[in-house]
């Protein structure tokens, strides 16, 4: 009897252990299905695991993972009557732990400077600036078009992450020679390569995402085509791609990233790209191109390009953004 009632208690004990462990073990399909039984009291659509939460679609931040102590802080703020700060703001200084570990800021090594002197240098760790990059009308016309069109990626965020990382805005996403037919300049691939000097055979899909009031997107890295485009979300997008699967080794790390502002943002609206570690904060404006380096050419996280995009207070932000990774292959 004693060692039946031992054998009990000791399962018993074993069994969040069991369950935990193999949440982590298990790809994201079969996350789904375990999602219902570590799910967080009085917080709608996020599941906890130990002192992860992941949460898909949480009205007030979107997708993303934080820890259940840091989500419970951040939501208390978010959700106050009255509080219409920058959320990736909050993020950041409520989640001590801060987004991913990387290597210690070091003193600046010999940095590898603007692609061309057509940039303008924000800050000498390697933000630059490019305006006119697409006309107005380029810029309208890939808005008033997309929108025609329906999104098919709203990102969800690794759920491997421990530290605090929230998304909301949408995205749609243009594959290979897509980029070159309407609603996008015919010229856009060759536009792209001959301003960053970055081959266009390490591009990934562009994207197109849109902000609305309240829309942002906390600190992170860019770091590899991994952190934003797990297995699930290839799984999804299987329709209109034709691998199945991303090695998620150094030839999936990102060696640019270039974002083109499809919109104008006033001063005071937010919806900035803001670079918290480097204090530079660039404003969207329409045909504005920015370009930075996640990584470094041996491949490992460059910390200074941590950046966010800020609360959207008013108005529409659109953007048109491409990756670049080391290697080639999409
Ligand atoms: O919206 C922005 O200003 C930045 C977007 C961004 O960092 C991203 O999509 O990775």
């Amino acid at each position: 009897m004693v060692a039946v009632t031992l054998f009990l208690l000791a399962f018993v004990a074993g069994l969040p252990a069991c369950l935990t462990k193999s949440w982590l073990s298990l790809n994201q399909r079969s996350i789904k299905a375990t999602r219902h039984f570590l799910s967080i009291p009085g917080v709608d659509g996020c599941t906890e695991d130990g002192d992860v939460s992941l949460c898909q679609s949480l009205p007030a931040l979107g997708d993303g993972v934080c820890s259940a102590v840091d989500l419970r802080r951040i939501l208390a703020t978010v959700q106050r009557q009255g509080w219409h700060g920058d959320k990736a703001q909050l993020i950041r200084s409520e989640s001590p732990l801060g987004w991913l570990p990387v290597p210690a800021l070091q003193p600046s090594k010999a940095k590898r400077g603007p692609p061309s002197n057509a940039w303008q240098e924000m800050h000498s760790q390697g933000v630059y600036m490019l305006d006119g990059f697409l006309s107005d009308m380029e810029a309208d016309a890939i808005v008033a078009q997309v929108q025609t069109r329906e999104p098919i990626s709203s990102e969800v965020v690794q759920p491997v992450l421990p530290t605090c990382g929230f998304r909301r805005s949408t995205s749609w996403v243009f594959f290979g020679s897509q980029r070159q037919e309407d609603p996008f300049p015919h010229d856009l691939l060759d536009r792209m390569e001959g301003a960053t000097h970055v081959s266009t055979k390490h591009y990934e899909p562009a994207q197109v995402v849109e902000y609305n009031p309240g829309d942002f997107f906390s600190d992170h890295y860019d770091t590899s085509a991994c952190d934003h485009i797990g297995d699930h979300k290839l799984e999804e997008l299987n329709g209109v791609k034709l691998r199945e699967s991303l090695p998620c080794d150094d030839s999936t790390r990102r060696q640019g990233t270039l974002i083109v502002y499809l919109t104008d943002e006033s001063s005071g609206t937010g919806g900035a790209t803001y670079f918290p570690k480097l204090g530079v904060r660039v404003q969207p404006k329409k045909g504005r191109a920015l370009f930075f380096r996640p990584t470094r050419p041996d491949g490992s996280t460059d910390p200074y390009m941590l950046h966010s995009a800020e609360t959207l207070v008013k108005g529409r932000k659109f953007l048109l953004q491409q990756w670049m990774m080391h290697g080639t292959g999409w």
